[in-house]
């Protein structure tokens, strides 16, 4: 699973890259073109609190591919252009987050020299609807003069669907906004279209217009609800340096400023939940471990995420969900309890089970 950072140059990409994976890659300012790309542990309290249950020698959090893209910038001509490397960088990331700016540094001018979400937000998503409509177009040419030539049924079968999607696009509207049945999205996952990418808007304040987040939030809200997107405030250089605290003196710190929850905790968690992405457990005095699922994977699926022996020789899972098994403290309680079970290859996984897979 990747997301990707996505925006026009000095939006704050490559702080919260920094922020969420507790690195320090030089800001853009010193090395404009470079792409950043690491592996971020995704914060799990059941997973911490079952590790301090089992006392393991191993935790492994789940985690998730973060990808820094370089922003667009000022071309020769004077104006912020969409360049073919951009968007090969965009394409292969499974979600996308537009880092949109709003704080001021006169130190680090926007490309277009002033301050302006929803300019930045329509620019980026219009340039993605164009992006993928010339994609369409080429894609129905292709598949026409195919059937023209033969009874192509793989291209009978695409063609209404390119049809579908164009339609629509040309009422500039995402792709993400339609529905498709599963057929089909087989048959879209090979374009990554942009549009039809999960969306985050992580609008970047300065840590002086925190008043001002609630009413240009809402007014972004009212712009884009049409477009099925999801918002999240934040101050990336106020995050940048508390993820370069210890424990203690951020919780402090954040209390000092009414902070509930890091950014990199808001961020992770708002991404699995739009990547439709859960967890489970594999608990033991090994290992404890969490794994990500899309949801709606069944038993015989997620253990082939953990081995795929584990698939082809699945036989039963023995299924207790973390709520009961921290309620009733011990698995020997949860069987007396009737709410340790085992399940068959079908049963889908629910967020926050603990498994264990009975294998030949
Ligand atoms: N004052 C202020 N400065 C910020 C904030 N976020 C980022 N900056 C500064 O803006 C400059 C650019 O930030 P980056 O995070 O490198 O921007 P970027 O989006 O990665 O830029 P490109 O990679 O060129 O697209 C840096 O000098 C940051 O310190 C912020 O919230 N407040
Ligand atoms: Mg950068």
């Amino acid at each position: 699973m990747q997301i990707g950072l996505v925006g026009l140059q000095y939006s704050g990409k490559t702080t919260l890259f920094n922020t969420l994976t507790k690195t320090d890659e030089t800001d853009s300012t010193a090395q404009p073109d470079k792409a950043n790309l690491a592996v971020v542990k995704v914060p799990d309290d059941r997973l911490d609190k079952a590790t301090e249950i089992f006392k393991p020698p191993k935790k492994v959090n789940a985690t998730i591919e973060v990808y820094d893209i370089p922003g667009l910038r000022v071309s020769e001509d004077g104006k912020v252009k969409i360049t073919p490397d951009f968007l090969n960088n965009v394409k292969n990331n499974d979600a996308l987050f537009y880092v949109i700016r709003q704080f001021s540094n006169d130190a680090v001018p926007h490309p277009e020299n002033s301050i302006d979400p929803l300019r930045d937000i329509l620019f980026l998503e219009t340039e993605f609807l164009l992006a993928d409509m010339a994609l369409l177009e080429t894609r129905k040419e292709r598949l026409e003069k195919d059937l023209q030539k033969s009874k192509n049924e793989q291209a009978k079968k695409e063609l209404p669907l390119i049809q579908k999607c164009l339609t629509h696009i040309e009422k500039e509207l995402p792709l993400r906004l339609l529905e498709f049945d599963d057929s089909e999205k087989k048959l879209l996952s090979s374009y990554q279209f942009l549009t039809l990418k999960p969306l985050v808007v992580a609008v970047n304040f300065d840590e002086d217009s925190a008043d001002k987040v609630d009413s240009i939030l809402e007014e972004i809200k009212k712009e884009f609800d049409k477009y099925s997107i999801t918002l999240i405030p934040f101050f990336a250089r106020f995050e940048y340096e508390l993820s370069r605290m210890n424990d203690e003196e951020a919780l402090a710190f954040m209390e000092d400023f009414g902070i509930k929850e890091s950014a990199l905790n808001k961020i992770l968690r708002i991404s699995y939940h739009v990547l439709g992405l859960q967890s489970f457990l594999t608990v033991g005095e090994d290992e404890c471990r969490a794994w990500t699922i899309r949801k709606n994977t069944t038993a015989q699926e997620a253990a082939g995420v953990i081995h795929t022996d584990f698939y082809n020789k699945f036989i039963r899972a023995e299924v207790v969900h973390y709520d009961d098994f921290l309620h009733y403290g011990s698995f020997q309680k949860c069987k007396e309890a009737g709410v340790w079970r085992l399940e068959g290859k079908e049963y889908i996984v629910k967020d926050g089970d603990i498994l264990s897979i009975r294998h030949s």
